[in-house]
């Protein structure tokens, strides 16, 4: 299940996207995730991940937003507390009302900048409503006409994903996450929107 701006109802329908493109190839999700020949800055933690700065596009006292290791459409980005809080009730208020300002915030000049249309704001709170990473964290995902067969499928996909890997870890089969060039290269697009 899934909490969201929208209504927190979940489609069951197999996820089936016309619109989406592939997502990028992936490999393993390990703790200390990307490889890349520039030396690793830790920003925050994303509950046992190291964040390098490079992932991340804007920061406020209390929240940071960062890009995705990997994104389900252009410009699905995530918003966290910089507290490593596992649970949204887990929050304080100056946290809570910090991280939703900051998500508003940033989807915003995340849907002017990929000219879409609508936003996805989606908390999974809880390894049963499907949470993987036990730390909070907002997906804010630019939406367009079309990206979706079913709009709600938005909802699998963000799920059906993390499920997926879930299983590829238990077989230890090798999957690739995006470089941490990629995501650098994001990430300063996406910081300039707010300096
Ligand atoms: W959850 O299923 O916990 O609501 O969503 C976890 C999200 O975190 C996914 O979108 C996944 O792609 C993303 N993710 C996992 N590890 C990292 C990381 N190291 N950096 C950025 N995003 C990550």
């Amino acid at each position: 299940m899934l909490l969201g701006l929208r209504s927190v109802s979940v489609s069951v329908s197999v996820l089936r996207s016309r619109a989406l493109t592939p997502p990028p190839p992936r490999r393993l999700q390990r703790p200390r995730a990307m490889s890349s020949s520039a030396p690793e800055t830790e920003a925050y933690k994303f509950g046992p991940y190291k964040i390098d700065a490079r992932e991340v596009f804007h920061a406020t006292p209390l929240s940071y937003a960062m890009v995705n290791l990997r994104p389900l459409l252009p410009g699905h980005v995530l918003v966290c507390p910089k507290r490593e809080v596992k649970r949204f009730a887990d929050l304080s208020s100056n946290e809570t009302s910090d991280l939703w300002v900051t998500a508003k915030e940033v989807g915003v000049q995340l849907e002017q900048y990929h000219k879409a249309s609508s936003l996805t704001f989606a908390i999974q709170d809880g390894p049963q409503a499907g949470q993987t990473v036990p730390h909070v964290h907002i997906h804010v995902i630019p939406r367009k006409k079309g990206d979706f067969e079913k709009n709600d499928e938005i909802y699998d996909a963000i799920d059906v994903k993390e499920k997926e890997l879930k299983e590829k870890l238990d077989l230890d089969i090798e999957r690739k996450d995006r470089t941490m060039e990629e995501m650098g290269h994001e990430a300063s697009e996406y910081r300039a929107l707010f300096s």
